[in-house]
């Protein structure tokens, strides 16, 4: 039998780990025939916010996009999507980034369909254009190596274009593959495993993390992980990019 008295979830002044066991759903306007789950946001000290979403049928998720950029991952199932007079359906792995200003219409989706949303507050940078809307997915052949280790694979799922304030990437372990240095930066993180197991060290304490956990890393947050177990570990993030470090 379990112990419901015990977790693996974690909330630190600038890392935490949520793992699905603790959630509790949140009722968000024109998001409807849903659970949603806010993993992350500003009453953590955070500047994202990520949640995940589980849709039942009849399912939709509708809204306009304000000061905050939404991206929007499909993890399981499969929507039908309406955004700036398009209308698509999203399958696993597929993805739409919104920009500020724009109504979106998520429907149709498969009984279970599960969405990740990284939101962030738009900074827009004189002298280039907002982005506009965009599709993908996740696409192997376009992950290069890391940092020259086979082990390690990252797709960059945004284009590297300085409209960008946020990037989300696809971060692939194979088996044996580590984090080559304790990274210690600026930039801050959202995460979801969406494969795998691995034990994550973040700030000097160690955490066996997987498939389904997601993880929030402050600004200086130290960060390493090694993956574990007998496949590879994956997991999408958010960072914040592109803009002037300090206001001093
Ligand atoms: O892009 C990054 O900073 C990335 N290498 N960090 C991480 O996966 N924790
Ligand atoms: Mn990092």
């Amino acid at each position: 039998m379990e112990i419901s008295a015990l977790t693996r979830s974690v909330v630190k002044r600038n890392h935490a780990v949520i793992s699905p066991d603790g959630y509790i759903n949140s009722n968000v306007p024109g998001w409807t025939n849903c659970t949603v789950n806010v993993i992350i946001n500003e009453q953590m000290g955070a500047r994202l916010c990520q949640t995940i979403i589980s849709l039942r049928a009849g399912g939709r998720l509708e809204g306009k996009t304000l000061a905050s950029q939404i991206f929007f991952y499909v993890v399981e199932g499969q929507l039908e999507v309406s955004v700036s007079g398009e209308t698509k359906t999203l399958t696993q792995n597929q993805f739409l980034y919104v920009p500020i200003g724009k109504e979106y219409l998520f429907q149709n989706p498969t009984e279970g369909t599960q969405i990740l949303t990284f939101h962030k507050v738009y900074e827009p940078l004189e002298g280039y254009a907002v982005p506009g809307v965009f599709f993908g997915e996740k696409d192997d052949s376009k992950a290069p190596i890391y940092m020259n280790d086979e082990a390690l694979r990252i797709q960059e799922l945004l284009p590297n274009e300085p409209g960008f304030d946020m990037a989300v990437n696809i971060f692939t372990y194979d088996l044996g593959g580590h984090l080559p240095m304790v990274e210690t930066h600026i930039m801050e993180h959202g995460l979801l495993y969406l494969q795998g197991q691995a034990v994550y060290m973040l700030d000097q304490e160690w955490y066996p993390v997987k498939k389904g956990d997601s993880i929030w890393m402050a600004p200086y947050c130290q960060q390493w992980a090694t993956t574990m177990g007998k496949e590879p570990s994956v997991y999408i993030y958010y960072k914040n990019v592109n803009r002037f470090p300090t206001v001093v």
